[in-house]
């Protein structure tokens, strides 16, 4: 559709780059005008030459470096591919697949879906180089510089409202659950039988595509079953996700897909077990977790999800105990909503705040963010801010120490008619 009558100008993102474009049907599936290639235009580079020789060195210069671009330059028209598709579960909403009524009320959402789809794209890129390029022996530093970079590159956008990183990079090890990116300063570095949870957060306009996958590099097999448990889990709970569908049920769907593994680690065989304080929420504008939580287990609420909702259906599985607590040093934090009118306990707070304001709103940021806007001693008031309520902090979360967790997180959305999984990939 053409540019929104409904959206404030300045919430659009590289204007420029979209003008003119006439968007072609919705239909038609958008396919990418400029394809990832190799740096140089080099594509005779196997070719031997006259004297038999291969170009060894040209093709060893742009081996692996991809061009990084804009988003939108590969998608010019504006028009981003769209998720997997799902039908809605319940028989009483067999009707709305083919309502026309409703699928015309759906297209007046379409630059909100647009902007998901968008950012499901760069999430699916980004993560597809972080797959390709991660490896044992980087520090976590390095592997959050080089997922949170590419966001930025590929959102190619001018302030960090408009569109790019839209929560701090989680790469949290084994027994840690969620919630660690590391601090400046940080030494940890990847090992080779680390299990690390990489959940990566894309804006677009404030739409937040919030994807998360488990990687290992162990290669004898040694955490497959956890990691199959955990993606069927996640694939269970998105299949019961829908229009009406209560609250507890997509838990105990979960539960029962989780909990019908198992995993023999050094002779001893585990139980997976969900890990039942961590959950699936809304995403609203800005906002990560708006509103309703989605359980990994039952829990009796007996709360629906309704049209036009979006959500992160996430599960995580574990070794251990299947609960988490808070531990060690803190490095994600958001505003917290309705706290406009606390006025910030020091000069330095207030000021901080404005920084904070300025640069991400509702969304969650890291110390690093912080320092990337130019703030460097500003821990002292930081903790003012937590204290006075105005500022949450969401520190690690760990289950039991030598257990192993992992979760699997996408981003759906429930339009009036059909869900689609929008950060869908051929991965996971
Ligand atoms: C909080 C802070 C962040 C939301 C889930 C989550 C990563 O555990 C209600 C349900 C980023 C996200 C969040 F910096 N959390 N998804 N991906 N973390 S949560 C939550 O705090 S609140 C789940
Ligand atoms: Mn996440
Ligand atoms: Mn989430």
């Amino acid at each position: 559709m053409p540019e929104s009558v409904d959206k404030p100008l300045e919430a659009k993102v590289n204007d420029l780059t979209i003008t003119g474009a006439t968007p072609s049907t919705p239909e038609v599936i958008p396919k990418p005008i400029v394809e990832d290639e190799d740096e140089d235009d080099d594509d005779d580079e196997d070719k031997p030459t006259e004297t038999g020789e291969k170009k060894k060195k040209k093709k060893k210069k742009s081996k692996k470096k991809k061009k990084l671009t804009t988003i939108d330059s590969s998608y010019p028209e504006g028009v981003f591919p769209e998720g997997e598709w799902q039908e809605y579960p319940l028989d009483i909403n067999s009707y709305r697949t083919t309502s026309e009524e409703l699928r015309y009320l759906d297209r007046q959402q379409n630059n909100k879906w647009e902007d998901f789809r968008k950012g499901a794209e760069i999430h699916r890129r980004v993560r597809n180089k972080a797959q390709s390029s991660i490896k044992p022996g980087m520090s976590m530093i390095e592997i959050a510089n080089l997922i949170e970079d590419s966001v930025r590159t590929y959102a190619g956008a001018d302030h960090t409202l408009k569109a790019g990183v839209g929560f701090p990079t989680g790469l949290s090890l084994n027994h840690v659950a969620a919630h660690y990116t590391p601090n400046t300063g940080d030494k940890l570095t990847l090992a080779k039988d680390d299990l690390m949870k990489v959940d990566i957060g894309v804006h677009v306009n404030g739409r937040i595509c919030d994807s998360a996958f488990t990687m290992s590099f162990n290669d004898t097999g040694r955490y497959d079953s956890i990691l199959a448990a955990v993606k069927a889990a996640t694939n269970t709970g998105i299949k019961e996700a829908g229009i009406d569908v209560r609250l507890n049920d997509i838990g105990e769907a979960i539960q029962e897909t989780m909990e019908s593994y198992e995993m023999e680690l050094d002779g001893k065989t585990y139980p997976i077990k969900c890990i039942r304080n961590l959950n699936g929420h809304n995403i609203g504008d800005f906002i990560i977790h708006s509103g309703k939580t989605v359980p990994i287990v039952p829990n009796g609420d007996m709360t629906k999800m309704e049209e036009g909702e979006t959500f992160a259906i996430e599960t995580f599985g574990s070794t251990g105990n299947g609960y988490v607590l808070p531990e060690g040093e803190c490095s994600h934090y958001a505003r917290n909503q309705g706290t406009e009118n606390i006025n910030p306990p020091s000069k330095s707070a207030k000021e901080l705040l404005g920084r904070i304001n300025e640069n991400f709103g509702t969304l969650p940021w890291c110390r690093r963010y912080l320092e990337r806007t130019g703030e460097e001693k500003y821990l002292f008031a930081l903790n003012q801010l937590v204290r006075a309520g105005i500022v949450e902090e969401y520190p690690p979360i760990v289950d039991k120490r030598g257990s192993y967790t992992a979760q699997f997180e996408h981003t759906i959305l429930l339009h009036p008619h059909k869900k689609e999984v929008v950060t869908r990939g051929d991965d996971f």
